[in-house]
């Protein structure tokens, strides 16, 4: 099994609410590096990232976007760190930080993915559909942007074309319940799927996951898992700036991760918009190093064979 690498990625340019730069130290906290060790899958921890000192000039033509030259210089730092970990034949877990790191994660994967003949697949665990554009944006959060970036959507000067884009086939929403108008609009137009929570109530966790994770695995592509905290329920994972109600349950989440495992598919991880400043007792932080031990092989209830007769 390919070796996990931990890359600190404390972003907190995407959004306005404080705190996401202590998710990678919460992470190491809850005990992230020893449930892989038990898993026989220890991670070489590279620590956390940091931006330089000067960051780039520029101001966005949408005067709504906020802190636009820390989100540009996190995107080339991190789409760095990402594929060289690929390229080392590595799994990079970037521990976040806000969803605007996967403007640089996405983009590490598909160009290592480009540079060796293979297609990438996006399965984006999310309440929103992050589907907005630099110029689409009305929050000006970039964390509501990095699917549209990894779609090649036009609309995202000054930061640099999207290395490969993913195609709109090739990427799944899931848990999806909070889309803006642009982006509703936006993926009318395309053929992204949106497994929102309607869909998941009438037909399971299960099917719509299955049906995609097949689609990768016959395609023969890498994959790469986006887990936002608030694709949780908000009575399961308080410590997320953005709740929705009517998340993914407990069972749902482990369920994603154990079927994800089974397909020995999954060749990068994002964990993002942890806020721990929000958290209850690391009851969050606990939880999402749980969905990581079992993306990574740990049975929620070990199982042994036994007649049901
Ligand atoms: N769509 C909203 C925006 O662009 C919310 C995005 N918030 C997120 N995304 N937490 O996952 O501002
Ligand atoms: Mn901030
Ligand atoms: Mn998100
Ligand atoms: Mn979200």
């Amino acid at each position: 099994m390919t070796r996990p690498t931990l890359i600190g990625a404390p972003v907190d340019s995407g959004q306005r609410t404080a705190g996401c730069l202590m998710g990678p130290a919460a992470y190491r906290v809850a005990g992230l590096a020893e449930v892989l060790d038990v898993l026989g899958t220890p991670a070489l921890d590279r620590g956390d990232l940091a931006l330089p000192a000067a960051l780039p000039a520029c101001t966005p033509h949408n005067p709504a976007v906020d802190q636009l030259p820390a989100t540009l210089a996190w995107t080339d730092l991190i789409r760095t760190a990402v594929e060289a970990e690929l390229a080392a034949d590595r799994l990079p877990i970037v521990l976040g930080g806000d969803h605007a790191l996967a403007l640089g994660s996405v983009a590490g994967a598909a160009a290592h993915a480009a540079r060796v003949g293979r297609p990438l697949f996006l399965l984006w665990l999310d309440a929103h559909s992050d589907f907005h554009t630099v110029q689409s944006t009305s929050s000006g959060n970039l964390h509501g942007t990095p699917v549209a970036y990894a779609a090649g959507r036009a609309g995202f000067a000054p930061f640099p074309p999207f290395p490969a884009p993913v195609p709109a086939d090739h990427i799944c929403l899931f848990g999806i319940r909070s889309v803006d108008p642009a982006e509703h609009r936006a993926l009318e137009a395309c053929e992204i799927a949106v497994n929102d929570m309607r869909v998941l109530d009438e037909q399971g966790i299960s099917a719509p996951l299955r049906r995609f994770l097949d689609k990768v695995r016959l395609a023969g592509g890498m994959l790469h898992v986006s887990l936002d905290v608030d694709f949780l329920d908000p009575g399961i994972a308080p410590a997320v700036g953005t709740t929705v109600p009517g998340g993914a349950t407990f069972r749902e989440a482990h369920l994603v991760c154990e079927m994800i495992h089974e397909t020995g598919l999954m060749t990068s991880l994002d964990l993002v918009e942890l806020n721990p400043y929000l958290d209850e007792r690391g009851r969050t932080a606990r939880l999402m190093v749980d969905l990581v031990g079992s993306l990574m092989g740990r049975k929620v209830f070990d199982r042994p064979t036994r007649s049901f007769s």
